[in-house]
C-alpha cells in the first residue's frame, strides 16, 4: 500500500498538464493493435503492426510528388537532456506519442504540435545502459501509453494525462539490467524484453497483465534457467550445461533487448537474442544457447517452440536481436510462410517461420571476416577459425584480429522495413571493420563483463552506411545507396513506391522503392537516429521522425566516430505532409 501511494505521488509530480485534455474511456483494443497495419489512419504499434513490417498502403504521397514535402510543425523535446533519439512515435486519435532520451515519453497534438502533457521518469544514479541513454518506442492499448525505462522498470501512464497508472520492476538496474525496446501488446498482455548483455546478466521475455501490470509469464533465454507462469516454475529453457560449462550460464548474457515481433497467422513471439558472456569467447566453449539466436515463443505459456542461432559461440559480440520480420513468398514454386532476419554478423537469413528452417541465407554487406557463408544443410556458418580472436596468455592480452563486421554490425537495432508491393527487405546496413583482441576477466555484479578490447574502423573510401534492398526469395541486393555516416535510423516503405530513412548528417530522406533513386532530402537540424512512420489523417498523409544524434556510434565508434564529433544534438519531432 505504501509503496502503491509513493508511486502516485511521483506520478502527479513528474506530469506536467499544459492543455488539459478531457479524459476518455477505452482507446485501441489488442485486436485493434493486432490489425494496426490495415488501418493507416493510425500507428498504434510499435513496427506498424505486429509483424513490423513498416509497410504503409497510402499512397497519396508518392514518388511523383514527394519532392514537395514540406513541414506541417516541429516539436522539441526540450530541457537539457539530448542524446540519441531512438524513438518511433505512434500516432492515435489526435494525439502523437513519443519517447525520448532519458526515459521521457511525451504527447503533442497531432495537428499543431502542441505539447499535451511530458512525462520524466526518476533515474537513479546508478544506471548502465551500454550504448547511450535511448528509448525506442512506447506501446498503447485503451487509456495506457506504455514504456520501459533505462532502470529497468515497464511504466503505464493515463494517455491522456501523463499520470502513472502502474509501475513494474523488470530487473535489478544495480546488476546492470536496463531497458530501452518498445514493448508489444498482444492478447492484453504487454511483452517485452530486457537489456544488460554486457554485464553478464540473463536475458528474458516476460509477459505481463496490460491493465495491471501482474507477471502471467517469463522466459529466460539462456540454458538452465527456470520460467515461469502464473506465478510458478513452468520449465527450464534448455537442458543444464548441454552447450555451457560449469557455472557460466549463471552470467550467460542473451539479452533480448530489442523487444519482439508477434505473427498472429502462427500465434508465435520472435525475440531475438544478444551476445553471451563474457565476449572472450575462449572461456565459455560450446554454442552457448540460446544466445545470438532467434526465439519462437508461444505467448499463452512462454514456452520456446523453435529456435535459430545465427552465430553459434560467438566471439565477436554479434548479438542476434535484430528484428525478425513474418512475411509470404513463393520459393522454388510453394507458396511459404517466411520470416527474414538481417543479422549483426552480416548474414540476411529467410526462415520457414512455422519451424524454423533455414531457407536462405545471404551477404548483405562488404565483407564478412568470421565465416565464408552459411551451410544450407546444416543451418551453422562456416567459420574461418584464424579470424576469431585468440585466448590471452596469462596476464597477457590474446592476437588481436581484424574482424568485420565490427560489433556495432553490419546492421544494428536500427529496423528494416519491408514493402509487400515489391517484395524487397530495405535494410539500413553499415560497412565497417574492427581491431578486436581478448583479456583474462572475471564476472562482478554490475561491472562490465566483456574481456575484449576494440578499435572499430572504416573499410571503404566513400561510406560506411549503405541504405539496401533485398530480393528475401534470391537473396541478392537489388539496390544501395551508400552515405558516408553510419545509418542508425528505422526505414518506412509505402504504396507511393517510397522508401524513407534518416542519416546522421541530418537528413530525412525519401527514395524510389524500386530503383534506389533519391527523391526528397529535408535537413533536420540534428542526426536523425529514428525510425519514420506514416498516417492518414483529416484526408492528408502525414510522415514523422524524430531528429537526435546519438546512440552507440559516438560512444563506440573508435576512428568513426572521431569522423562524425561535429554533428550537433537535438531532440525533437518532425512532422511533413503536402502544401495544400
Ligand atoms: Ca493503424
Ligand atoms: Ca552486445
Amino acid at each position: 500500500m505504501k509503496r502503491r501511494f509513493s508511486i502516485v505521488l511521483a506520478g502527479l509530480a513528474a506530469a506536467t498538464s499544459l492543455t488539459a485534455a478531457p479524459v476518455l474511456a477505452g482507446g485501441p483494443t489488442s485486436a485493434e493493435i493486432i490489425n494496426d497495419a490495415a488501418t493507416p489512419g493510425d500507428v498504434i504499434s510499435y513496427g506498424m503492426g505486429p509483424q513490423q513490417q513498416r509497410f504503409s498502403t497510402l499512397d497519396k504521397i508518392n514518388t511523383t510528388n514527394v519532392k514537395g514535402l514540406v513541414p506541417a510543425f516541429a516539436a522539441s523535446l526540450g530541457g537539457e537532456k539530448q542524446r540519441g533519439q531512438e524513438s518511433q512515435p505512434l500516432v492515435y486519435d489526435g494525439t502523437i506519442y513519443v519517447t525520448g532520451s532519458y526515459s521521457r515519453l511525451f504527447a503533442f497534438d497531432a495537428r499543431s504540435g502542441e505539447k499535451k502533457w511530458e512525462y520524466n521518469a526518476r533515474l537513479p544514479d546508478g544506471i548502465m545502459p551500454c550504448c547511450d541513454v535511448v528509448n525506442r518506442g512506447a506501446a498503447i492499448h485503451g487509456d495506457k501509453v506504455i514504456f520501459a525505462t533505462l532502470d529497468a522498470h515497464l511504466i503505464a501512464l493515463d494517455r491522456h494525462t501523463g499520470k502513472v497508472i502502474w509501475n513494474k520492476k523488470l530487473a535489478d538496474y544495480q546488476a546492470g539490467y536496463s531497458a530501452t525496446a518498445a514493448p508489444i501488446i498482444v492478447k492484453d498482455m504487454v511483452i517485452t524484453g530486457n537489456s544488460g548483455g554486457e554485464f553478464g546478466i540473463i536475458g528474458e521475455v516476460s509477459a505481463r497483465n496490460v491493465d495491471t501490470g501482474e507477471l502471467i509469464w517469463t522466459r529466460p533465454t539462456i540454458e538452465g534457467h527456470m520460467g515461469t507462469l502464473g506465478g510458478k516454475p513452468s520449465t527450464m529453457t534448455g537442458k543444464l550445461n548441454a552447450t555451457w560449462t560449469g557455472d557460466l550460464w549463471k552470467t550467460g548474457g542473451g539479452a533480448t533487448w530489442l523487444g519482439g515481433t508477434y505473427d498472429p497467422e502462427t500465434n508465435l513471439l520472435f525475440f531475438g537474442t544478444g551476445n553471451p558472456g563474457p565476449w572472450n569467447s575462449n572461456l565459455r566453449p560450446g554454442d552457448n544457447l540460446y544466445t545470438a539466436s532467434t526465439l519462437a515463443i508461444d505467448p499463452d505459456t512462454g514456452e520456446i517452440k523453435w529456435h535459430y542461432q545465427t552465430t553459434p559461440h560467438d566471439g565477436w559480440d554479434f548479438d542476434g536481436v535484430n528484428e525478425f520480420i513474418p512475411f509470404d513468398a513463393t520459393v522454388k514454386g510453394k507458396p511459404m510462410k517466411l520470416g527474414a532476419k538481417a543479422d549483426r554478423n552480416g548474414y540476411f537469413y529467410v526462415l520457414d517461420r512455422t519451424n524454423g528452417k533455414l531457407i536462405g541465407a545471404n551477404k548483405f554487406v562488404m565483407q564478412t571476416t568470421w565465416a565464408d557463408g552459411i551451410n544450407m544443410k546444416t543451418g551453422r556458418p562456416n567459420f574461418i577459425p584464424a579470424n576469431r580472436p585468440g585466448a590471452p596468455n596469462g596476464a597477457d592480452k590474446g592476437t588481436t584480429v581484424f574482424a568485420s563486421p565490427s560489433f556495432l554490425g553490419g546492421k544494428n537495432w536500427m529496423p528494416m522495413a519491408y514493402s509487400k508491393d515489391t517484395g524487397l527487405f530495405y535494410v539500413p546496413s553499415n560497412d565497417w571493420g574492427m581491431d578486436i583482441w581478448n583479456e583474462p576477466i572475471a564476472y562482478k555484479k554490475g561491472a562490465a563483463y566483456l574481456g575484449a578490447g576494440f578499435t572499430i574502423k572504416p573499410i571503404a573510401e566513400d561510406h560506411i552506411g549503405a541504405l539496401r534492398a533485398m530480393d528475401p526469395v534470391t537473396g541478392k541486393i537489388v539496390w544501395e545507396y551508400k552515405n558516408k555516416a553510419p545509418l542508425w535510423g528505422g526505414v518506412l516503405a509505402t504504396r507511393g513506391n517510397l522508401v524513407f530513412t534518416g542519416t546522421p548528417e541530418g537528413y530525412l530522406k525519401a527514395f524510389d522503392a524500386k530503383t534506389g533513386a533519391e527523391l526528397w532530402k529535408f535537413q533536420t537540424g540534428s542526426g536523425v537516429v529514428g525510425s519514420p512512420i506514416t498516417w492518414e489523417q483529416d484526408g492528408e498523409q502525414y510522415v514523422a521522425v524524430m531528429s537526435g544524434w546519438g546512440g552507440a556510434v559516438p560512444l563506440w565508434g573508435g576512428e568513426v566516430a572521431k569522423t562524425f564529433k561535429e554533428i550537433s544534438q537535438g531532440g525533437s519531432l518532425w512532422v511533413f505532409k503536402l502544401p495544400k
